[in-house]
């Protein structure tokens, strides 16, 4: 079972589609292990995005991401990272087809709504910058033995 560390960026929260993006997770039949509303210290983003650090684009990227509130969520489930890459859809809105998140809500790379890990290890690595071991909450949900 993998987990992916998933954050709705401020553009997403402002523009009201937290509920939007929870909905299709859960209708595809990922798990919610744990979910907080914050914003986030330099230091974390940082953390986050540390293989950006040098990138021309890390300051605006920085500027954005602390610019308002941030939905952090830990999704569980089978292929959970590369499902929820496909659903999010690609970096660039202007190559993410319709059908996907950024696809559907985003035009703008500087603002393209959200943030998944890009490989099982992102996913633990950036889960610990952010969440607690007591923070990830143990359930089985029905769909999960429906679907596995
Ligand atoms: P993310 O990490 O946010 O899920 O996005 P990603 O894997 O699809 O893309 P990544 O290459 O990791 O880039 C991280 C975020 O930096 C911003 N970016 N801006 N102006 C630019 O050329 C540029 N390139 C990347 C985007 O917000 C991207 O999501
Ligand atoms: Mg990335």
């Amino acid at each position: 079972m993998e987990r992916s560390f998933v954050m709705i960026k401020p553009d997403g929260v402002q523009r009201g589609l937290i509920g939007e993006i929870i909905s299709r997770f859960e209708r595809k039949g990922l798990k919610m292990l744990a979910a907080r509303f914050e914003c986030l210290p330099e230091d974390r983003v940082a953390a986050q995005y540390n293989e950006h650090l040098e990138k021309p684009f890390f300051p605006g990227l920085k500027t954005y991401i602390m610019s308002g509130p941030v939905f952090l969520m830990v999704w569980e489930g089978k292929n959970a990272v590369g499902i929820i890459r496909s659903l999010v859809g690609a970096t660039n809105p202007v190559e993410a087809v319709p059908g996907t998140i950024r696809g559907d809500f985003a035009v703008d790379i500087g603002r393209n709504v959200i943030h998944a890990s890009d490989s099982p290890a992102s996913g633990e690595r950036e889960i610990a910058i952010h969440f607690g071991s007591d923070d990830l909450v143990a359930y089985s949900g029905i769909a999960e033995s429906m679907l596995y």
